[in-house]
């Protein structure tokens, strides 16, 4: 195997990742080149041209492992090879070179918390009596009650019911419980085990020496469990079906899951240029920052900005709380608005023609902040989600919820690339993974390519001088008032001015020249419309 470094693009840029654009690639959606209907990495090969025009840094490359595919890769049966569905590793290797030479950088998940249920472990650990050093690797448990019949706590997975799945037992009698936070496929790992700790070693090692530049990290909340697995306080039902809990929730942000950070900082630290960034659903500021310590992650996701409404003080109180999180830190906040987990931004601010002003202009507030920023697959083209038939619904949570939830397939339809009919160019054939809708033509990177007024010409704008022009030196911001329902903010050092009008009335523009704007000005250029953001120097 070629050493990574021999080929590594990091020499001299330590810490390429502070500003980097990241553009989350979810895989099975992106483009399928072996034709079965699903994407693939020589699909995502044959698509670096259109990432390097779009303007990126890097790519974060969704679970390509080997997997029964319950969680769509997020069920991990072998973390060091490629599942055939998407390839193996050579042409991971090729995709990760090509890449390299294109100056784009690959990260890729990383899911310490579970494993799927026909990881090899996992096998050995129903195979093999309670007390087992096989079931010692995972959490099981005695269950409650008569005969054991009740789970050990009460836990709920993430999603729906119980958190605790029972073995049947062959001779009968009750068999144990094992712990899964999310689906029962997915059982989670006892990170109390030293061999757990060392296989997450092993694997960091496995795809650094190809040449990764880094990792997301899954439920980088996860792993570490509370001793003596207290119950969480009451569930809450929620209106959509599925159980919330905010207040002390064990289940996760357990003291633990520090010294699993420090572990995998130190291996990283060993490479040069890497970076680790945890994917992190805490409440508050406090706990985020924690997870950002100097031998901790480089970088974590906060989902601030994605949670915010499209209202001016909402996005504003999300960017501050942001940046708090991070102050004292050696980490640069970070930004997203959108994931594979997420309704897209188009439908979640509305849906419709409002929907796509709303989710253009967050995107130019997105992209005017200081730090790494991270696009998903898809919203570059403006895609709202699609209204998916209940047939096609493959997520685990629909399933769980019983049948109320109907997850988060409608942001996970493959993209489109070209033509006028499904698959627009995704794949040699119709049948994709999921249908694509009739109506999205216009949506295809070739229909917006060449459109001056297209959401992508608007990303790739936004990317040029977002990477370009001096205007966004710096990671300080200060704010300015601006008229009820909207806000203005400058980056102190490069002077960039970004103003957005979330009201319903047109307001006076800031003073400056406009360099970029996310939807028509009128032709005085003095006002800024609703449901509109402008970039000023
Ligand atoms: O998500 C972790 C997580 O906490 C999510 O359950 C999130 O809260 C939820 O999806 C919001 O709807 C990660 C991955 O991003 C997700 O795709 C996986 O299903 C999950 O881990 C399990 O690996």
């Amino acid at each position: 195997m070629r050493r990574a470094d021999d080929r590594h693009l990091a020499s001299g840029d330590e810490t390429w990742w502070r500003d980097a654009a990241f553009y989350q690639v979810y895989v099975r959606s992106f483009a399928d080149a072996s034709g079965d209907g699903v994407g693939d990495l020589e699909g995502v090969r044959s698509r670096l041209g259109y990432l390097e025009l779009l303007g990126v840094d890097a790519l974060w490359l969704t679970p390509f492992f080997r997997s029964p595919m319950v969680d769509h890769g997020y069920d991990i049966s072998d973390p060091r090879d490629v599942d055939p569905l998407f390839g193996d590793l050579d042409v991971f290797d090729r995709l990760l070179a090509d890449a390299h030479q294109r100056g784009l950088r690959i990260i890729i998940d990383l899911v310490p918390n579970h494993t799927s249920n026909q990881h090899e472990w996992f096998q050995a650990a129903v195979a093999t009596p309670p007390g087992s050093p096989e079931r010692a690797r995972y959490i099981f448990r005695d269950g409650c009650g008569f005969g054991g019949s009740q789970p050990p706590n009460n836990w709920t997975s993430t999603f729906g019911g119980p958190a605790w799945s029972q073995l049947r037992s062959s001779t009968g009698d009750a068999g144990q419980w094992y712990l899964h936070l999310f689906a029962p496929e997915q059982p989670d790992l006892n990170w109390e085990n030293p061999e757990v700790v060392a296989d997450l070693e092993r694997t960091l090692r496995f795809w650094l020496d190809r040449g990764v530049d880094g990792f997301r990290i899954d439920v980088a909340h996860g792993m570490a469990k509370p001793a003596g697995l207290p119950d969480m306080p009451q569930p809450i039902a929620t209106g959509s079906g599925l159980l919330q809990i905010d207040i002390a929730d064990p289940r996760f942000d357990a003291d633990g899951v520090h010294d699993i950070h420090r572990m995998i900082r130190k291996v990283l630290d060993e490479y040069p240029a890497r970076v680790a960034v945890g994917e992190i659903w805490v409440s508050d500021d406090l706990a985020f920052a924690r997870y950002v310590r100097p031998d901790e992650l480089h970088i974590g996701f906060n989902f601030r900005l994605l949670e915010a409404t499209f209202e001016a003080d909402r996005v504003r109180e999300a960017i501050e709380h942001s940046l708090m999180a991070v102050q004292g830190s050696p980490a640069p906040a970070t930004w997203t608005i959108s994931n594979h987990d997420a309704v897209r931004p188009v439908t979640r601010y509305g849906g419709g023609e409002a929907g796509l002003k709303r989710a253009r202009a967050m995107t130019l507030v997105e992209l005017a902040l200081p730090g790494p920023v991270y696009l998903y697959n898809g919203d570059e083209l403006g895609l709202p989600n699609a209204e998916l038939p209940d047939w096609a619904l493959q997520d685990p949570v629909w399933r769980r919820s019983g049948f109320t939830h109907r997850g988060r397939e409608g942001c996970r339809v493959p993209l489109p690339w070209e033509g006028g009919t499904p698959p627009y160019g995704f794949s040699p054939t119709p049948g994709t993974w999921l249908p694509m809708p009739p109506d999205w033509a216009d949506y295809a990177v070739e229909a917006q390519l060449e459109d001056p007024g297209s959401t992508l010409s608007l990303c790739r704008q936004a990317l040029e001088l977002r990477k370009g022009h001096n205007a966004f030196t710096g990671s300080e911001l200060e704010w300015f008032g601006a008229p009820p329902g909207c806000l203005a903010f400058r980056r102190k050092a490069g002077g960039l001015i970004c103003g957005l009008n979330t009201s319903s009335t047109a307001v006076s523009l800031p003073p400056g020249e406009v360099l970029l704007a996310s939807g028509p000005l009128p032709p005085n250029g003095e006002a800024l419309p609703p449901d509109t953001a402008v970039w000023l120097v």
